[in-house]
């Protein structure tokens, strides 16, 4: 009974996608949706080189319709496509009500061709019961940028967040580009250039009005440490941050380019320490950090750091962990750590219509979990109300994330 209230009330729940990669429809062919980008995303790319013996090469001159039908093929007519990524495709087009039973490519082709994008947003948003979700904005894009230059209107459902890997993991590359925009920097970092370091992401945070900074962190990143990363993450970037009242979310674990012929389909999991979080946290306790960790490994260690750390939000299943097995699991293990303290999941989203499948798969997980721990609860006796349910669920699927970017230290 409570079991089935709260599966209801998370069915029911409209999210705050807290990091995804789509953008506003102002940003024009940035949004990307439809079915051959659905049988393109790079999950899928690295799943289509589990079989195929094309030279990648070969492949990625191809386009993008051709590598499309390439992997249906693959994926989904030469074996039966149960992989997470491959079963999400079809989540998506039966949620959109296209018949999966016929396996017609082009039929959902044509279909997809005479939507109407403003339309489809609508309706995506709408059988997702998404309220709104935040985009990754990177300055150094050349496709971006310029629109953040010279402004745009908003879509209020897309929220912007400042991405600034570029910055903290390249600096000696992104030098020359803060050079050509008109920032007085030099190769080392001086207090001169550490300031103008600062200058530019106070800029940029403000010009983009992002929800939040956030960075992608290799297995090997530590703290405290005098390499750049280090030197401009604690001088410039936390300064800037707490000055601003944001936080910084740290996505830990991911080995870029370990198959670099897979482009983007080749960055990898590796397992991260935490004591560079439990540092941040512990020396800069006026700045709030959000943290998800990329390998299953890390997934204890990230619940108890943030037991220890009010600066701290533990957020989603990223990636490799993004498994309905491993989402059970962590989110199981994060509510008996954690309580309700934390967001349990985001969607990575690079399409569009992958929303659809991300929240389908991730509510019906995250929903029987919860129902278990209120049952739990009731055979204590105590009796949860519906509205104490419904103020829980709302919390995990983005009212926590509110409060947290909203409040001080
Ligand atoms: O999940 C992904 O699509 C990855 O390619 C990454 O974008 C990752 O989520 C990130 O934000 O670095
Ligand atoms: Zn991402």
């Amino acid at each position: 009974m409570i079991g089935q209230k709260v599966r209801k009330a998370v069915n029911a729940v409209r999210v705050t996608d807290i990091h995804t990669h789509l953008y506003d429809p102002a940003f024009g062919d940035l949004l990307v949706w439809g079915v051959d980008e659905l049988l393109t995303y790079h999950y899928l790319i690295a799943e289509y080189f589990r079989y195929s013996t094309t030279s990648y090469a070969d492949f990625r001159a191809l386009p993008k319709q051709a590598q499309a039908d390439a992997i249906w093929k693959t994926l989904f007519v030469d074996h039966s496509p149960v992989s997470e990524a491959c079963r999400g495709v079809l989540t998506a087009l039966d949620l959109l009500g296209l018949p999966v039973k016929k396996r017609d490519l082009s039929f959902y082709r044509k279909w997809f061709a005479k939507q109407d994008v403003g339309k489809h947003i609508d309706r995506v948003f709408d059988l997702a019961g998404m309220r709104d979700c935040v985009m990754t904005n990177d300055p150094f894009d050349d496709l971006e940028r310029p629109v953040w230059l010279k402004g745009y209107k908003a879509d209020e459902r897309f929220k912007p967040a400042l991405r600034i890997d570029p910055v903290l993991l390249g600096w000696s590359s992104a030098v020359a580009k803060l050079i050509e925009w008109g920032y007085a920097v030099t190769r080392e970092l001086t207090p001169k250039t550490l300031d103008e370091i600062r200058r530019f992401l106070r800029e940029w945070a403000k010009r983009t009005k992002g929800l939040y900074v956030g960075v992608s962190l290799p297995p090997t990143f530590h703290a405290p440490d005098e390499s750049d990363t280090g030197t401009i993450l604690e001088q410039a970037l936390l300064p800037v941050c707490e000055e601003l009242n944001l936080p910084l979310a740290l996505m830990i674990g991911v080995k870029r380019r370990v198959n670099p012929e897979l482009t983007m389909a080749g960055d990898a999991v590796g397992t991260a320490r935490i004591e560079p979080v439990e540092h941040l946290c512990a020396k800069f306790p006026k700045n709030k950090f959000m943290l998800t960790m990329l390998a299953r490994e890390n997934q204890q260690a990230a619940c108890v750091a943030a037991r220890k750390f009010r600066n701290l939000h533990l957020f989603g299943c990223w990636w490799f962990v993004n498994n309905p097995s491993t989402i059970r699991e962590m989110t199981e293990q994060r509510v008996e750590l954690l309580g309700l303290s934390f967001t349990p999941q985001h969607s990575d989203a690079r399409v569009l219509d992958q929303v659809l499948y991300k929240w389908d798969h991730s509510r019906k997980v995250i929903g029987d979990v919860l129902a278990r721990k209120y049952e739990d609860l009731a055979a204590t006796g105590w009796a949860p109300t519906d509205k104490e349910i419904a103020r829980d669920v709302e919390g995990l699927f983005g009212g926590n994330f509110r409060d947290f970017i909203m409040r001080g230290c």
